[in-house]
């Protein structure tokens, strides 16, 4: 199968409860390899660029007032069926429906504040990616 890349986000309130390093490791454990990663404190308008996908949705303000409130680390992901692979280890948006074990149920307190970001296509992937890396950034 084909190698895919997605692009994952480790939110403000997984940062904030210290949660990163753990979030890192199951990524790495479950067979990912991560191609580029930083941190970095997004402002409104980046947040509000990035979810631009959500902006008629009636939560968009607050995601993004969220996504802006502090710290996180954004990943491009590596791997085959990455993209379908990665929403399987995050688990459901709301992490009160997510599979035991997966990172939104272990880290996310609700249906907005749920610990990580996952691309839901491989082409919503690449597109991401492109958000906030330049060629620069990957590791070959
Ligand atoms: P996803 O992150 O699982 O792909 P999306 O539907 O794309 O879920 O929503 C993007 C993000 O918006 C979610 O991860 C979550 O943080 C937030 N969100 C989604 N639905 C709701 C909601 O009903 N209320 C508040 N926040 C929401
Ligand atoms: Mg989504």
């Amino acid at each position: 199968m084909k190698k895919e890349i997605t692009l994952a986000i480790i939110k403000p309130n997984a940062t904030e409860k210290k949660a990163t390093g753990k979030i890192i490791d199951m990524i790495l454990e479950a067979g990912f390899e991560i191609k580029a990663m930083k941190m970095l404190h997004l402002t409104k308008k980046e947040a509000e660029g990035f979810y631009e996908v959500h902006k008629d949705k009636p939560f968009f303000n607050d995601l993004t007032d969220f996504m802006s409130s502090g710290p996180i680390v954004v990943m491009a992901l590596e791997k085959e069926n990455a993209v379908e692979d990665y929403r399987k280890l995050i688990g459901a948006t709301n992490p009160a429906e997510a599979a035991e074990g997966t990172v939104r149920k272990l880290f996310g307190e609700n249906i907005e504040r749920n610990a990580v970001h996952g691309s839901d296509s491989p082409e919503n992937g690449i597109k991401e990616v492109g958000y906030f890396f330049s060629n620069l950034e990957f590791v070959n």
